[in-house]
């Protein structure tokens, strides 16, 4: 498979952890952010949107990230990533759609005031406003782990791999994060997986150099 994106991005590290995870053998390419590389025509050909992670499976490419993660589980990862019962299957679903509509939103605006932003420009107060709303939304994922281990139940899943991604991200900006046990429980479940150590974890100053 051919990957395109820069490692910086959180929608590449998603495909990059199930790829990863399944131990599956990639090529991949610096593309976005200061590497460019999204408005040449061979690549939009491939992705219209201009935008990072685009997969190359074959003859088949694909592009948004969750839809990626599908296809890898799908494909690659029946009964370890993607669930065999199409009911746990739907719940992984579901909080991979939540993810994109729910959660995304929020955590781009916090990690961009916090982290991207050059520091003269960054705002105590948006900070303090997105934190706020990012843990309005992490809430919600707290509630749910109080009663299951992972997203979808019993069992990691593809289910964790979008909302688990940001989470990095939450516990490591510099920010007053509110008291979320059962997600600071399951963040350290993920992080105990090579495979989200690999991928999400990347260092800060790996990040502020290719922003
Ligand atoms: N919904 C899309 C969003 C993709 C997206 O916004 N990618 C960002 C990086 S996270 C991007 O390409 N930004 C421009 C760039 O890196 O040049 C997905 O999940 O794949």
């Amino acid at each position: 498979m051919k990957l395109w994106g820069r490692t910086t991005s959180s929608n590449v590290q998603k495909v990059l952890w199930v790829l990863e995870e399944l131990g599956l053998p990639y090529e991949r390419f610096d593309v976005g952010g200061a590497y460019g590389g999204t408005d040449t025509p061979e690549y939009r050909r491939m992705n219209p949107n201009r935008l990072v992670p685009t997969l190359q499976d074959g003859t088949m490419v694909l592009w948004e990230s969750n839809a990626i993660v599908r296809y890898v589980a799908d494909v690659y990862g029946r009964g370890l990533l993607r669930p065999d019962d199409p009911k746990t299957a739907a719940v992984a679903d579901q909080w991979m759609d939540w993810q994109q509509t729910t959660l995304a939103g929020p955590m781009s605006a916090l990690f961009w005031e916090v982290h991207r932003k050059p520091p003269s420009q960054r705002s105590a107060e948006k900070a303090k406003e997105f934190t706020l709303a990012a843990g309005k939304a992490l809430a919600v994922l707290d509630a749910r782990l109080a009663d299951a281990e992972w997203l979808a139940g019993g069992r990691f899943s593809m289910g964790d791999v979008p909302a688990g991604t940001l989470l990095w991200r939450w516990f490591t900006l510099e920010i007053d994060r509110p008291e979320l046990p059962n997600l600071a429980a399951w963040y350290e479940r993920l992080s105990a997986r090579p495979a989200y150590r690999r991928a999400v974890m990347t260092s800060y100053e790996a990040l502020r150099g290719k922003d």
